[in-house]
């Protein structure tokens, strides 16, 4: 008999084995033989078809010995706690009220991008037609038959010996006509706690889902044969890594890290990957944006988002302090947008998600005193340093936390001393905190119908050249600004060092689907709203011929939010640029900053950087895009250009 046909007897005689005893029974497709699955949490019988065929197929595939249910209560959090403490796969931060500390296998410590993959019939579907003998940067393609035998390959057997998870999720508010389901299977208690706090998980979400399709997870940590006897405290496979996304049918398959993006599947492979494919078919845009609301002292408020590359500062942007009197910012979202026009054609945005996973290196009282308020409890840091009196370290607390009289363990367990030449903490070590510790969030961040967008802010880091703020002329010069966004690399990545990358929409490694497509759709939207937001650059990063930046940034950057909203209230503080609309000089207020900073260079916009900009970016897009470029963004270069040669 196929051994198909042998399956699904099986699992039939499993369906209808009595639910009362929490067992089905399963066959193991490697020996033929009967194996037992234990259903440790929850009620297999009880979960809704579509749920209970996605699980009963994993199940088959991966042999786990056990299935927990989540139903996402604190109980069920507080015992994981525990087994994971107990095992020591993270350890109490006893300085603060209920905050853990995980270390990694250092192996597994940031988004594989390399690894990351866009399954489609079509390799056109996933990524552009680049140039021959180039190398795509707008991401991977996988075929459908190529997945499956990734998968077959993978995920036979790797949950043997450990219990799966199943965890019903919410990207936004349960309910909300903007929020989508997803059931993730994870073998990873690490993955469970986080995307309690990163998402709205547990049954409640269940129950509104009902019979309705959702998002199909399946996450494994891996099984690497060399370790397959070593028992390590963080299981990983990172030679076999691959994190897998196929739109057609809202499925994303991970496998080999249990690290931050690579498993927390409602972020970046479901909110933005998946996400941005949904957004794509249904109309609306998802996004790597941050989302405030800016008040003035006269209480007119403002939401704007923003996209910036990753580790460019969205986090100390959506929390900012502003050190301009009377004004406030209350934040939605740090990461993430989905966004649609509603009837009036007002752009609204939620964010999907319920949680922050902050880079914790930089983050101070100084630079984000929010941050440090949200991270002190409920907290999960990974790959930070320890305190020996309880507490967490990290490059950036230098001036806060008085170390004479500490001993202090690395993000590797070893102990470390001031001055060292390695880093205390990984660069991308995180804090993993509920956005409802954050002080300053918005009363309306779980607002079903999302927050009025006023601004859409695209930047970068960008050491030369770019000005301070700029307004594009139209909603097609933003969308070609947002295009050619480009930032000096940092360390989220793979890719280090200090050279200025492209990172369109700051989604490069998020594209879920084409971007000469994604191009189209964003110019589609003029057609949607009368009343489109305006769309800025904004670049905190510029420097002096001294090396040193121009702007001090953080909460001064209020000061051009300020400028941010006086334009979109139609004030006639701007002059028009070769490249936009740049502050009217004296409109921007500085008063107060000492030392007073130069903003003619901060504001200077040099023609030969820009003509020369324009030349790259034109052969970035005939590079990596080709024919795939909409024609309007080459009607933008044309015009751009013509511009700054006159
Ligand atoms: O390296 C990771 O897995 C985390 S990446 C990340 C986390 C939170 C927010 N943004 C990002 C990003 O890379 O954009
Ligand atoms: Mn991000």
């Amino acid at each position: 008999m196929n051994s198909n046909v042998i399956r699904r007897i099986l699992v039939d005689l499993a369906r209808s084995y009595p639910s009362q005893y929490h067992q089905v029974y399963l066959n193991t497709l490697q020996n033929q033989q009967v194996r037992t699955l234990t259903v440790v949490h929850g009620q297999i019988d009880q979960l809704p078809q579509k749920v209970k065929d996605f699980v009963e197929e994993c199940v088959e595939l991966c042999c786990p010995d056990k299935l927990h249910i989540c139903d996402g209560s604190e109980e069920e959090n507080n015992n994981l706690i525990k087994v994971l403490a107990d095992k020591g796969v993270i350890n109490q931060v006893t300085k603060l009220e209920n905050c853990w500390l995980a270390r990694t296998n250092p192996k597994d410590t940031a988004r594989v991008e390399a690894k990351t993959f866009i399954c489609t019939e079509e390799k056109h579907d996933a990524v552009p037609r680049s140039k021959p003998g180039v190398q795509s940067k707008l991401g991977h393609w996988l075929s459908p038959d190529d997945m499956d035998k990734a998968v077959a390959e993978l995920f036979t057997g790797c949950m043997k010996g450990r219990t799966m998870f199943l965890l019903p999720y919410s990207m936004g508010p349960i309910g909300s006509p903007l929020s989508k389901i997803g059931i993730q299977l994870t073998d990873s208690e690490y993955v469970v706690l986080s995307m309690r706090i990163m998402t709205r998980m547990g049954q409640a979400v269940m129950k509104h889902l009902g019979n309705n399709d959702f998002v199909k997870c399946l996450h494994s940590v891996g099984t690497p044969k060399s370790e397959r006897h070593e028992n390590p405290l963080w299981p990983c496979d990172p030679e076999r890594t691959m994190i897998m996304h196929r739109p057609d049918c809202n499925e994303i398959v991970s496998y080999g890290s249990g690290y931050g993006g690579n498993s927390l599947l409602g972020k970046k492979c479901f909110a933005l990957r998946i996400g941005s494919t949904i957004a794509k078919r249904e109309g609306w845009l998802a996004e790597h944006m941050l989302i405030s609301g800016f008040t003035r002292p006269d209480g007119c408020k403002f939401y704007i988002t923003a996209a910036f590359p990753s580790q460019c500062g969205k986090t100390n942007l959506a929390m900012m302090t502003p050190t301009l009197k009377g004004y406030k910012v209350e934040c939605v979202g740090d990461d993430i947008a989905w966004m649609r026009f509603d009837k009036e054609g007002v752009l609204r945005a939620i964010n999907p998600e319920n949680g922050f996973f902050g880079v914790a290196p930089g983050t101070n009282h100084e630079s984000n005193p929010i941050a440090m308020e949200t991270v002190k409890k409920d907290t999960i840091f990974t790959n930070v340093a320890s305190t020996s009196d309880g507490g967490v370290y990290w490059e950036g607390l230098e001036k806060e936390v008085d170390l004479t009289h500490l001993k202090i363990c690395d993000w590797l367990g070893y102990e470390w001393t001031p001055g060292s030449k390695n880093l205390s903490s990984h660069g991308n070590s995180r804090f993993c905190s509920p956005a409802v510790n954050c002080p300053i969030l918005d009363h309306a961040w779980e607002a079903p119908e999302g927050v009025p967008v006023s601004a859409i802010l695209f930047g970068g880091r960008r050491p030369e050249g770019v000005p301070l703020v700029y307004e594009a002329l139209n909603w097609k010069h933003g969308v070609f600004v947002g295009a050619s966004i480009r930032s000096e690399a940092t360390s989220a990545a793979e890719f280090k060092g200090k050279t200025i990358m492209h990172d369109p929409f700051a989604m490069r490694p998020f594209f879920g689907y084409n971007f000469g497509k994604y191009i189209e759709h964003w110019l589609s939207m003029e057609k949607k709203s009368q009343k489109l937001p305006k769309i800025f650059h904004v670049n905190w990063f510029r420097k002096g011929k001294d090396g040193k930046f121009l702007w001090p940034g953080f909460g001064d950057n209020a000061r051009v939010i300020e400028w941010i909203m006086r334009r979109c209230a139609g004030e006639d503080v701007a002059i028009e640029t070769p490249i936009g609309w740049i502050p009217k000089p004296g409109t921007l207020h500085i008063e107060g900053l000492n030392p007073t900073p130069n903003m003619e260079e901060l504001l200077k916009i040099d023609k030969k950087f820009f003509l020369d900009e324009l030349t790259e970016i034109e052969k970035y897009f005939d590079e990596n895009l080709t024919t795939d470029l909409p024609q309007a963004m080459r009607d933008e270069i044309k015009a751009q250009r013509e511009r700054l040669s006159k």
